[in-house]
């Protein structure tokens, strides 16, 4: 019985690194605006299709923060809010942009202190089942830009 889970632990690691690999999209100008203390922090990038199919952006994850969510900021009613979306689009042979102001990743409760200069990985689950380790590099809260 144990050997038959282990062996079946095996097969789903080798599946998702295969997914990894095989994913159509890219990452720039990854940075994320650190608030002091526990404040959550804004995760910003620009995100790539080079393929002809369209795909979405369906969750993050950072072994850094207790939590990762995609939020949508805007300033419609003229007041500023934001609000929690299940996937964001990556349109086939286009990007999108998370900057402030629109989507971002909200990371919440840092595991430990993040400050500016440090590297922040940041996995991405897309909606065709791979996923998307990218690289954010930590500005002050004063950033405005990558
Ligand atoms: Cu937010």
């Amino acid at each position: 019985m144990k050997t038959s889970l282990l062996f079946l632990a095996s097969l789903l690691s080798v599946g998702a690194a295969h997914a990894a690999e095989t994913s159509s999209v890219k990452a720039s100008g990854a940075w994320i605006r650190v608030l002091p203390g526990s404040l959550p922090a804004g995760g910003y990038l620009t995100l790539e299709n080079s393929s002809d199919k369209g795909v979405a952006i369906t969750g993050a994850a950072s072994a850094d923060y207790a939590d990762a969510m995609i939020h949508k900021s805007s300033t419609e009613t003229g007041m500023g809010r934001m609000e929690m979306v299940d996937k964001v689009p990556v349109p086939a042979k286009g990007q999108v942009a998370f900057a402030p102001g629109g989507y971002h990743v909200m990371l919440m409760q840092p595991k430990h202190p993040v400050n500016p200069g440090d590297k922040v990985v940041v996995t991405f689950t897309l909606s065709d089942g791979t996923t998307l380790p990218v690289t954010f590099t930590a500005k002050p809260a004063n950033a405005t830009g990558p």
